[in-house]
């Protein structure tokens, strides 16, 4: 260690010049310097690698700055803990928020190499499921943006989620492998590493009579958890965030003792073990793994977060008294809850603080997203599992509940039904420790991600927790951000904007409502129409490329992108689809609308009915692309391996946003305002954040059409039968039993039983139910896109008025509500 008086005489490197001249110079210096290549032989990938070098750079001062003006304000650091983080391309979003975009591309442009075409080269950072790790990734952007200091925690999958490849119309599943070609992005650090335990027993020491005496964890297994550090980039680079990701190390790399008896294999048994622990993402979205090796992953992405929390603010301020005032902690969904017990046990076992002092000092650190009702999807794992596992938590969560239970039962007087609902322990069966109460209850707010979900969790899934603590439960509406989802996907509207309502907009969302007034203006709307349809074409090129299919990029472009879900309803889309295949054969003479129903997502390998709905999507569109009766009017094309790079192509490119999962089902969505923002109309149904979408853009602008929650709820219950409804519409039934009786599987009549039997049957998701709902208001989709001008005026508002779903806004409420940091 250099002393003080030495390191502030260290010099700085010179600040950086970002011509297209030095940039040119610089990536042909780290072209030849760092990447050892000549200019003349070197590769698309190894420009693109001396190009993040460069771009790399001019972060770093940024990053340094940023931490530094933390540490000498004192500013509260917030830590956000996610297993996913779904980031997608980096260099893009960081060459633009620097404000380098054109400079990097005559730089590269001098040397002969494109931009576009080296951007294209890198990897997505696929490190999550769906919406609630690109939710993350959006929040990681706008904290950057907005001035909070912050780190994303989380750990570094060496397989993000897996591609998918349809084969015959069917998923398959192939192993992602993003850092094969190594990532310039992130910087190791050996030096942030913690020790991680499993297993053992708790030992007490000390004298029981006096309150000297203590727990001690004797963990069975170590493993070593090392960070990786990737820097976030904000708007105009105002600050620069870290993204921190852990991997497993063992702690010997080699048993040698063993390796020399002759066990070769034995030898690296604990090697193995610990490196499994970042190997490859769940990619079970919406519901839990509930596998052993899951419950690892979240303890050691928790404990390894916290001891470097509690050690930065020890190293900072050398007293965890004041943790709450310089430390908030925001759990993404259940999945980090553990961390409510590690850090109880890292405050009373290690920092030998009382239990009291410590549940006080975790209530006020923590705040905790649900971002699910859905029952399967509720974290709870085993009480043996828990207990073998982390044994000194599981006392810790006894203890918890022991003070919680007391509370509910002599101040609030709760009975034995509501003891039971907000118990850490789940008694019913095998007995569970619920991860969503403690998440609940070690945390001082808990919150939904659009007003009715939040609402929702109050009236069902957390009533009786609210009922203990009525000030908890907050709503903090989803938002997405507009650099990633609107500068960068779609520059051609990104400019018409720039030209047309000024700059204002790109540091305040909310400024799009600059172009209400624009919506009567005949040359303008043909101006927004050219960009949809350049974008258009450009999702046509990618289609014709990568599946030989072609499409009119002058037909409506109709699109479902999303998780494949029973409860998203991509079912209700394709048999209404049959049913409109039937329709244009039937009425020959009438005037349908060209329309490209485009689908993409992944299912959970698992998820056997999910699996089939792919398949008969890719069934359905065999059958219906290749029959000249439909005279093209109606193509569907299933884009294998949705991705955040593929939603970028996708999302400017979409005239009609499919949002129709059964009402309450969806907490929030953030797809809806991708498509929204870029120009789409939504036909949708209340649910999630469709209805504050409604609330923004007006009723007229948006279709939303079928049952409601309280409908569905009502429904439900005074006993729903699908099948009198099927009956009672032709065009259902029609369809139904098309699929069922083989139209779409002809050597395999049965294949779609599962499918259709549930429909019959039960109807879970009330696909039935809002059918004909659903039908009427996709013709009356139809007749506005008829109209252009009706058409345009309605999308040119949806653009207009989506500037609140900006994540900047959802940042900004979270550190004022519940962080109570940033600016
Ligand atoms: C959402 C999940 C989820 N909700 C479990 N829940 C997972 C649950 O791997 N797991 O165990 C993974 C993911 N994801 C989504 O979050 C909601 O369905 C969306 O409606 C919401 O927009 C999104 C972000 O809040």
């Amino acid at each position: 260690m250099m002393n003080k008086a030495a390191s502030a005489a260290l010099p700085s490197p010179p600040p950086r010049v970002s011509t297209p001249e030095t940039l040119a110079a610089e990536i042909i210096e780290r072209l030849t310097y760092s990447i050892g290549k000549d200019a003349k032989v070197a590769k698309p990938h190894d420009w693109m690698t001396a190009t993040i070098l460069v771009v790399r750079d001019r972060i770093i001062d940024r990053w340094m700055a940023s931490t530094r003006e933390t540490y000498e304000t004192s500013g509260k650091r917030v830590y956000y803990l996610s297993l996913e983080f779904l980031i997608g391309r980096l260099t893009r979003d960081a060459v633009s928020n620097l404000g380098l975009l054109e400079e990097v591309r005559t730089a590269l442009g001098s040397l002969g190499v494109d931009f576009d075409v080296i951007a294209a080269l890198e990897p997505d950072a696929a490190l999550g499921n769906g919406g609630l790790g690109r939710l993350a990734a959006c929040f990681m952007e706008s904290m950057a943006t907005v001035g909070v200091p912050a780190y994303g925690y989380g750990i570094r999958y060496v397989h993000g989620l897996f591609r998918q490849q349809v084969s015959d119309g069917w998923q398959v599943e192939l192993p992602e492998t993003w850092l094969a070609h190594g990532n310039p992005w992130e910087f190791e650090r050996r030096e942030s590493a913690y020790e991680i335990g499993f297993g053992g027993i708790v030992d007490t020491v000390g004298d029981a009579s006096s309150d000297t005496q203590r727990c001690i964890w004797r963990p069975q297994e170590r493993v070593i958890a090392t960070a990786y550090d990737t820097p976030v980039v904000g708007w105009r680079a105002k600050r620069v965030n870290t993204l921190r990701l852990w991997t497993a190390q063992p702690i010997d790399p080699i048993l040698l003792d063993a390796f020399n008896a002759g066990d070769h294999i034995g030898a690296l048994k604990e090697s193995n073990k610990a490196e499994a622990l970042a190997r490859v993402l769940y990619p079970a979205d919406g519901t839990p793994a509930g596998q052993e090796l899951r419950l690892r992953q979240e303890y050691f992405f928790s404990s390894a977060s916290l001891q470097d929390i509690l050690r930065r603010h020890l190293q900072q301020y050398g007293d965890l008294r004041t943790l709450p005032d310089k430390v908030a902690i925001q759990l993404n969904d259940t999945h980090p809850a553990v961390s409510v017990a590690e850090m109880m046990r890292l405050l009373i076992d290690v920092h030998r603080m009382d239990f009291d002092q410590a549940w006080d000092i975790t209530r006020k650190v923590f705040s905790y997203t649900n971002h699910t009702l859905l029952p399967e999807a509720l974290e709870s794992w085993p009480v043996p599992l828990f207990e073998k596992l982390l044994p000194r938590h599981m006392q810790l969560v006894y203890a918890i509940n022991a003070k919680i239970l007391r509370f509910a039962r002599l101040e609030k007087k709760y009975d034995d039904e509501k003891i039971r609902s907000v118990s850490l322990i789940d008694e019913g069966g095998d007995r569970r420790v619920r991860m969503g109460n403690l998440a609940f209850l070690g945390s001082h707010s808990t919150n939904g991600v659009s007003a009715l979900h939040t609402d929702l969790m109050k009236q069902t899934v957390f009533a009786d927790l609210h009922g203990l603590y009525p000030d908890r439960i907050n709503n903090k509406t989803n938002g997405i951000t507009p650099r990633r989802w609107l500068m960068q996907c779609n520059p051609g509207l990104f400019s018409l904007l720039r030209e047309t309502i000024g700059d204002a907009f790109m540091d305040d969302a909310e400024r799009l409502k600059g172009l209400d007034s624009h919506t009567g203006d005949s040359e303008f709307r043909a101006r927004f129409a050219a960009v949809k349809h350049a974008n258009k074409v450009r999702l046509s090129n990618l289609v014709a490329r990568r599946m030989g299919i072609k499409v009119d990029p002058s037909a409506m472009f109709d699109v479902q992108i999303k998780r494949i879900h029973e409860y998203k309803r991509q079912l209700l889309n394709i048999i209404e689809t049959v049913a409109l295949y039937d329709q244009i054969r039937s009425h020959p003479e009438r005037d349908w609308v060209p329309r490209v129903k485009f689908f993409a997502g992944k299912a959970a390998p698992s998820y056997h009915n999910a699996k089939l709905i792919i398949k008969l999507a890719n069934d359905v569109a065999r059958v219906i692309n290749n029959d000249p009766s439909v005279r093209g009017l109606l193509k569907i094309v299933f884009i294998p391996n949705y991705n955040v790079s593929l939603a970028e192509v996708m999302v400017p490119a979409a005239d009609l946003s499919e949002q129709i999962s059964t009402a309450g089902m969806e907490a929030s969505g953030t797809g809806n305002m991708k498509m929204a923002l870029n120009g789409a109309l939504t036909i949708g149904t209340l649910d999630g954040a469709n209805v504050e979408m409604q609330d923004c853009v007006g009723a007229e602008n948006i279709v939303i059409f079928g049952m409601t929650t309280a409908e569905v709820a009502e429904r439900r219950a005074n006993g729903y039968v699908p099948r009198e409804v099927i009956e009672g519409s032709r065009e259902l039934s029609q369809a139904l039993t098309a699929i069922a009786s083989g139209v779409f599987s002809q050597n395999d009549e049965d294949r779609f039983a599962d499918l259709t039997n549930g429909i019959y049957e039960h109807d879970w998701f009330m696909v039935a139910a809002d059918f004909d709902a659903y039908a009427r208001a996709q013709r009356s989709v139809d007749a506005l896109w008829l109209d252009e001008e009706a058409w345009y005026s309605r999308t040119i508002r949806n653009t207009a008025r989506m500037g609140w779903f900006s994540s900047d806004r959802t940042i900004r409420q979270y550190a004022k509500d519940i962080w109570k940091a940033g600016p």
